[in-house]
């Protein structure tokens, strides 16, 4: 035998042995042509195999899934059919598009991943890719956003969407990289009012009521300020506090009010309108940074486009949602008159001086076209 036949029975015998015909050839000597058959078929069977096993693997769970695809979470406390939350789903059907797959942005609602607060840190780490929070509890971390929590600043959605769709609201989305986010875009909150199960009706049926707000220095100041007692607690526990009379009160959007039902316990609605907070779709800067140019571009993209969904969205819904409490029996209170509120509420702005640049920016926004 040649070195080249011994060679050849070599490989033979690997191969009949991993494809598991190595009794084959047991008690045999094998020629060298016939070695050079021999395996020439076992190959042959090999791919053959291999190739009903691929298509068996494409049958049942795709061709997309053989690709390499890099999955990533974002986190949202409303439940699935919300105005954010369909944002965001719409977000994901970008993203998975335009990237032929190769990225997936998978949305877990209705606080799967934590509450916001929560939600936020794991970003922050990286733990995380994204999250769509309101800009009241993201204020704990980047200071600038704090601006956004104070009272009565927007006159109308006009005025704030004037604001937001500004170079100077889009500063404010920038600054989030130093507190290692990407903002990525704002979706439009509604404007928050008080809502108890004792009747409020005007400014002083809100002193000394125990009111639940977004956790951030600012809210608690604003609601002291018109007389009541801050209690701050995550979105998750709302209800059940109303429900037991740990709070007298809370405070929202129409939308919330509803779906996280909280007009069930808490039947008197004051629209004073305090706060249009934005909810903002940030995303983790680690995660971020990971992430080739081309995807970095196709995500910043996938955001903005989702905007204009996620403000058609919310507008019907904010109607629906007003006229459903109210089919239910809420009484629903509309102030004429807020100048009580606004004096009530100037020594929050006396306290923070650092907020006088961007508010002077917010004004000038009033009067864009
Ligand atoms: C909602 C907002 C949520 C959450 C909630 C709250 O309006 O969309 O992201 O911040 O308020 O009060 O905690």
């Amino acid at each position: 035998m040649r070195n080249t036949d011994a060679l050849w029975i070599d490989a033979y015998q690997n191969r009949c042995f991993e494809s598991g015909h190595i009794h084959w050839l047991r008690g045999s000597f094998i020629k060298a042509e016939h070695v050079m058959r021999v395996p020439i078929t076992c190959r042959k069977e090999e791919i053959m195999k291999k190739a009903l096993v691929l298509a068996l693997l494409m049958l049942f769970v795709g061709a997309d899934s053989l690709q390499a695809q890099t999955v990533l979470k974002l986190a949202e406390t409303h439940p699935k059919g919300y105005p954010t939350e369909l944002a965001d789903e719409y977000f994901a059907q970008l993203v998975t598009e335009r990237s032929g797959g190769k990225l997936k942005v998978e949305v877990y609602p209705g606080n799967q991943l934590g509450e916001e607060k929560a939600a936020i840190e794991q970003v922050q780490l990286g733990a995380i890719a994204f999250t769509r929070v309101s800009s009241g509890p993201m204020a704990e971390f980047n200071k600038a956003l704090g601006a956004f929590s104070l009272p009565y600043i927007f006159d109308s959605g006009d005025h704030m969407w004037s604001f937001l769709s500004s170079p100077d609201g889009q500063k404010l989305l920038d600054g989030l990289s130093a507190s290692r986010f990407i903002g990525l875009c704002y979706y439009d909150p509604g404007a928050r009012s008080f809502y108890s199960f004792k009747p409020i009706e005007k400014l002083e049926d809100l002193k000394g009521l125990k009111i639940r707000v977004i956790q951030n220095t600012i809210n608690m100041e604003l609601v002291q300020a018109l007389g009541a007692s801050a209690t701050p607690m995550p979105y998750g526990q709302v209800f059940s506090s109303l429900q037991t009379h740990v709070i007298d009160a809370a405070e929202n959007n129409f939308p919330s009010y509803l779906t996280a039902n909280h007009y069930q316990v808490a039947k008197y609605y004051l629209v004073d309108a305090h706060q249009r907070v934005p909810e903002v779709l940030v995303m983790s800067k680690v995660v971020f940074d990971g992430l080739p140019k081309a995807d970095q571009d196709l995500i910043r993209q996938a955001a903005r486009d989702s905007v204009a969904k996620q403000r058609e969205l919310w507008s019907a819904f904010e109607k629906e949602a007003e006229a459903k409490v109210k089919a239910d029996g809420c009484i629903v209170t509309y102030v004429k008159d807020l100048t009580p509120f606004q004096n009530a509420v100037k020594p929050v702005f006396a306290a923070h001086p650092e907020y006088a640049e961007v508010l002077k920016d917010i004004a000038k926004a009033r009067t864009a076209k």
